[in-house]
């Protein structure tokens, strides 16, 4: 019987030859080489398959199983691996390996997230981010699994599940997916005084960030830091962007995510394959019980901040992240982050959020990855020195076992030394983890402090310390968000709640949806005028860089084109730092001025200005002529504009920009002025684009 398939599989009927690594032959998972992987086994070529085909069964089986269940939040990540560098000695202050000398080096691994969402859901929801750090240090791995904002929504982690099966999609239809803009997430918000803080930073833009290099991370909770004498400190931990804070505009997070539902994760992987490598500094806030004593809130309440100007942020480390992993599923995928996994130096405080995921990080682990062994999985394993950690005590056996322990000692202690037996390891009173030995008593009882009452001071210090355009972008998140909610007493509430935060904000907010003022919802604790803090602001704030470092220009050009402008354009904008991605109506070549052709790096419908940073076009009157009748030619350059964008252009290209509406201003140059015009955005252009609440 003649095989169509067999000629392009070449071993066939060559002299025998082992399946080896200079010999890659196709094995079945049980190391049985594969003769054929097109077809299954029939009774006669036109004939009935059959049930012995293990070849077939076991490819089919293992695919059918290839999914683990997704976590239940933060499912969507992208990650890299990196390191985190000491840079400013803490040795005084904790005994943890990683912050001894100026200079050490510790390996990392990052994994950033989305909270709602599914694994599949698009990279740029209205969400918080998930800033998740594993430290291989050499005495054991250290989880830091923050968030990029520096507080949380509730105060105890027994609320933790009705929080997120208020934010996920509702119960009934499944939708909305990774979106807070629905009745389920803002009832339960509305009900939850403690959660509004929380919801001014998420109505912030500090939800929409640009990339993930371009976000803040926080270890949000008061942590202890214990030196050697066994002195505890308590820290708060922040991460700073290099590359700077920065964010998108609604409309334009929007349209990325229609674009490229990865682009964030894309954003990471290039980033990294260019050598542009995402960066942090590492800072603490230190402080003693006398401090948190005279504070008017409690450190211990995960829903408050301490400001950066009330207690200065001390910088001692930096992180880069260098590498994008190898494998999605075995490295990001499996990634098991747990907040219990601290090393010697490193203390919880009794924040309650806290202490409540000292549990449920290793139970999720246990149905995500399925067995008690997944420290064994290789992204997992503790290995801050070569070789490994040398981790050995007597747990044994489990699901998928990856160890062979030799000998008898799988009990401790042991007399086996004395018969010239392996004894296996042994504690280390020494220098093993030791709990801080803080004093407790109290009655058992099942309350919130007084001291967590205060609901809305920190909501308010915050408002207050925003820009105007990101007083603007939060009101106007409100009404998008409230406007979504279908059942009206919800809106009534969540407004009443704000009346409590600040007049103008509630009343901006009821105005924007059209209805009356509600009073104000009662208050369990004194609201106070704190000092606003101007490092929590994005827009004009201290971590606001204008830099094209890291940043991505888009250049839309078409058919003659200037050759000798498009090259100064890309070679300038590469001077300064940034990366230029040419994009045309045809992709494969386009015939420029001088006669020579050029591929474009992305085709016009498909890079959208939303993905960029900064616009730039360079046309010739011919090809501006035929753009002008192009939807998304005029769209381009309408949003660059309307995403108070830089734009620069070249006299042939003016047309297109009348098309689009483009005003007159700062950011609107000719291609001389654009590389120093295309470091920031036009904030004060957004009054002349849309209507913001
Ligand atoms: Fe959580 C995952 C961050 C409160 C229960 N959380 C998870 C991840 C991040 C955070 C970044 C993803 C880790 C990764 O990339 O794999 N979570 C936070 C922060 C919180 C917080 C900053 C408050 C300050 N979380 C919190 C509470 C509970 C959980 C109060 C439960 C009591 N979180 C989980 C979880 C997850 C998780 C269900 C899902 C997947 C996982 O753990 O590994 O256990």
């Amino acid at each position: 019987m003649t095989d169509i398939s067999a000629p392009d599989r070449g071993h066939g009927g060559e002299t025998h030859q082992v399946a080896d690594a200079d010999h890659p032959v196709l094995t079945t998972n049980h190391g049985t080489p594969v003769s054929d992987n097109q077809n299954q086994l029939k009774a006669g070529a036109r004939g009935p398959v059959l049930l012995e085909d293990e070849v077939y069964r076991e490819k089919i089986n293992h695919f059918d199983h290839e999914r683990i269940p997704e976590r239940i939040v933060h499912a969507r990540g992208s990650a890299a691996h990196g390191y985190f560098e000491c840079t400013d000695s803490l040795a005084d202050i904790t005994r943890a390996d990683l912050f001894q000398k100026k200079g050490q080096r510790t390996d990392v691994f990052v994994r950033f997230s989305t909270v709602a969402g599914g694994a599949g859901s698009v990279d740029t929801p209205r969400d918080v981010r998930g800033f998740a750090v594993k430290f291989y240090t050499r005495e054991g791995n250290w989880d830091l699994v923050g968030n990029n904002i520096p507080i949380f929504f509730i105060q105890d982690a027994i609320k933790f599940p009705d929080l997120i099966h208020a934010a996920k999609m509702e119960a009934d239809r499944g939708y909305p997916q990774a979106a807070t803009a629905h009745d389920t997430f803002w009832d339960f918000i509305s009900l939850m005084p403690e959660s509004t803080h929380m919801a001014l930073w998420i109505m912030s833009d500090r939800t929409l960030p640009r990339t993930f290099a371009n976000m803040e991370g926080f270890g949000i909770h008061t942590f202890r830091l214990i030196n050697l004498e066994g002195k505890s400190t308590f820290v708060k931990f922040h991460w700073k962007p290099k590359a700077g804070l920065a964010s998108t505009i609604w409309d334009e997070t929007v349209k990325v995510a229609g674009a490229d539902p990865d682009f964030q994760r894309r954003d990471l992987f290039e980033r990294i394959g260019r050598g542009d490598y995402p960066e942090w500094e590492l800072g603490v806030q230190l402080f003693d019980q006398a401090f948190a004593d005279s504070q008017p809130y409690d450190v211990l309440d995960a829903t408050k901040i301490i400001p950066e100007e009330v207690l200065p942020v001390r910088i001692v480390g930096r992180m880069v992240l260098d590498r994008y992993p190898d494998n999605y599923f075995a490295e990001t995928e499996q990634a098991a982050f747990v907040p219990s996994h601290v090393v010697p130096g490193i203390g919880f405080s009794n924040d309650p959020l806290l202490q409540g995921r000292l549990f449920s990080y290793t139970d999720t682990q246990l149905s995500r990855l399925g067995t008690v062994n997944f420290h064994q999985i290789p992204i997992n394993q503790a290995k801050g020195r070569p070789g490994g950690c040398p981790f050995m005590n007597q747990q044994r056996d489990g699901h998928m076992q990856m160890q062979v322990p030799k000998g008898r000692a799988n009990y401790e202690p042991n007399s086996l030394a004395k018969v010239g037996e392996p004894a296996g390891a042994r504690e280390d009173p020494e220098n093993g983890y030791r709990t801080y030995p803080s004093q407790e008593e109290g009655e058992k009882l099942r309350i919130r402090p007084e001291s967590f009452a205060d609901h809305y001071s920190q909501a308010r210090l915050f408002w207050r310390s925003m820009d105007p355009a990101e007083q603007a972008h939060i009101a106007s998140a409100f009404v998008f968000e409230l406007s979504k909610v279908s059942i009206e007493h919800i809106r009534v509430a969540m407004m009443a709640n704000l009346r409590n935060v600040d007049e103008d904000l509630a009343r901006r907010v009821a105005e924007g949806l059209a209805m009356d003022l509600p009073g104000a919802s009662p208050t369990k604790a004194p609201i106070i005028e704190m000092a606003p803090s101007p490092a929590l602001r994005i827009v004009r704030g201290p971590l606001e860089k204008h830099t094209l470092e890291g940043r991505t220009v888009g250049i839309l050009f078409a058919d003659g084109s200037d050759a000798k402008e498009l090259k100064a354009l890309k070679d300038a904008v590469k001077a300064a730092g940034g990366h230029p991605i040419t994009i045309a109506p045809k992709v494969g070549a386009v015939p420029l001025s001088d006669g020579s052709r050029v591929k474009a790096d992305a085709q016009l419908f498909g890079q959208p200005s939303a993905t960029v940073d900064a616009c730039a076009v360079v046309l010739s009157e011919d090809a501006c002529a035929k753009l002008l009748k192009e939807g998304a030619a005029v769209q381009w350059v309408m949003d660059a504009f309307g995403h108070l964008k830089a734009i620069g252009h070249n006299a042939a290209a003016k047309p297109l920009l009348d098309k689009a509406g483009v005003e007159a201003d700062e950011g609107v140059t000719d291609l001389a002025g654009f590389v120093e015009a295309a470091k920031k955005r036009y904030w004060d252009r957004e009054a002349k684009v849309r209507t913001l609440a």
